[in-house]
């Protein structure tokens, strides 16, 4: 194993890592900003380096300092977490050229499935279902354009090849909206992603967020780890997350494993990776591959019993995947609620000295947070403050147990959204699961 590796990363994903480390023997460098200096895994780091002022892109994006920081702390490989530079081609390739290894794919599959349009041709090319679409860039011919949507039929939705995430995407209802809508999209991801590529898919209307766990090794082996419903989300934020998706039936989730896994092999992917999927009437639909460790990993963590971070690290040094498909059983159910720092009627993220801290615990309950008494949330980064993750052997039981934490937890001095997950665990609709990628912000809306 490794000797030294730096977190490239902040508050709780940076903590979930430093644990990783500590149970490989790996010496962890917590790299921060200037305000990020009383972080929990920054006191429990071995090294530590500020790497600059708080804003995110003179510190977490700033790649000269964390190459620098490398090398002042002669560590082997960084670990980029979630988010910031998580799914950077270019920061993977500096990484590598530096001499230093890089959790993760290489660059090069990190540019394939960073492009929108790249990546579904792959996954096509692996027999991975996708959405009916464009197959490809919109043409400039404007004709061609309406051929195609006439031909998908509509509704049908323009995204940018290099936006993801929701971002630069648009829905058209009509053919006379169509060429004006190609557009638009066009001129904003031009301005916002410096590529103004666009593809079109068929709109799916009131589909589910399913998204398929796999970790692969690039050397020919790579296993799924099931799948997770991620539908209960807010302006493209996830709010709460489970393993595995309900009511779906097994062969359908079969076939979309063996894809899945077929694809990593094809791209010869390395590390942790996520499929996302729409599921709509019994169907499969792939839109986009992460290929990062995502913040609801530990959700597929729980009913698995793999360590996936600790995994993550292993392939992505060179180590053979050591875990065989046979040796993975999907058990139980797990949830997770996502507590953020934010004002419960505006959604506005907020800060503040956290004055109590009271975590859940008991049988089945997991908390991943780098919260303690005293410690001030800054408002300079993402709000969310700590997962509550509960598992239990079926739906029911992981509910219940997440009722009853929910409860338990008390956080004070900080406005958080626990009130939020409080009904949303006791919804009708959430109770008997499935729903769709509208539920949230239609319950919000009465
Ligand atoms: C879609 C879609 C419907 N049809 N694509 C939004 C995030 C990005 N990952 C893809 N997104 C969508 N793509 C087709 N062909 C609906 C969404 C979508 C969505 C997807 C997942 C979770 C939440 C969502 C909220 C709004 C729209």
């Amino acid at each position: 194993m490794i000797e030294k590796m730096v977190i490239a990363n902040r508050g709780e994903i940076a903590l979930r890592i430093l644990r990783a480390c500590k149970e490989l023997d790996i010496k962890t460098v917590a790299i921060h900003s200037k305000i990020d200096r009383d972080l929990k895994h920054v006191r429990l780091a071995d090294e530590t380096v500020c790497i600059g002022p708080n804003p995110s892109t003179d510190s977490y994006l700033n790649i000269p300092a964390i190459i620098s920081a490398m090398e002042v702390t002669d560590s082997i490989a960084v670990h980029p977490g979630y988010g910031f530079l998580a799914e950077n081609a270019d920061f993977a390739e500096q990484v590598q050229k530096s001499g230093f290894i890089f959790i993760g794919p290489d660059a090069d599959v990190i540019r394939l499935m960073g492009d929108k349009v790249s990546a579904i041709e792959a996954m096509k090319k692996a027999g991975v279902p996708t959405v009916p679409g464009s197959d490809g860039p919109l043409p400039e011919n404007k004709e061609n354009c309406l051929e195609i949507a006439r031909h998908i039929g509509y509704p049908v939705i323009i995204k940018a090849a290099s936006g993801g995430g929701g971002r630069g995407m648009r829905v058209v209802h009509t053919e006379s909206a169509l060429i004006n809508s190609i557009h638009v999209t066009k001129a904003e991801a031009g301005a916002a992603f410096g590529d103004d590529t666009v593809y079109m898919e068929k709109f799916l209307q009131n589909p589910r967020h399913v998204e398929v766990q796999v970790l692969s090794d690039g050397q020919n082996n790579a296993i799924h780890l099931g799948d997770r419903d991620c539908s209960l989300q807010r302006r493209h934020q996830k709010v709460i997350e489970e393993a595995p998706a309900p009511h779906i039936p097994d062969n359908i989730r079969q076939e979309v494993y063996d894809a899945c896994i077929k694809a990593c092999i094809d791209i010869n992917y390395r590390g942790a990776g996520t499929f996302e999927f729409l599921y709509e009437d019994g169907r499969f639909y792939f839109i986009e591959m992460n290929t990062r460790i995502q913040v609801e990993h530990p959700v597929s963590e729980m009913v698995t019993g793999v360590d996936l971070i600790k995994e993550q690290i292993r392939v992505c040094v060179g180590e053979k995947l050591n875990i065989r498909q046979n040796d993975i059983k999907i058990t139980g159910h797990a949830f997770e609620c996502r507590i953020n720092a934010e004002d419960p009627k505006t959604f506005m993220p907020c800060s503040g000295i956290v004055k109590t801290y009271h975590p859940p615990g008991g049988l089945g309950i997991r908390v991943d947070s780098h919260l303690y008494c005293g410690y001030q949330v800054p408002p300079n980064y993402d709000s969310m403050i700590a997962k509550v993750i509960t598992y239990g052997e079926d739906r029911e039981t992981a509910l219940r147990r997440m009722r009853s934490a929910l409860d338990e937890m008390v956080i004070h001095g900080i406005r958080t959204n626990i009130e939020l997950q409080q009904e949303l665990v006791r919804d009708p609709v959430f109770t008997k699961g499935g729903m769709n990628i509208h539920y949230l912000e239609k319950k919000l809306e009465l």
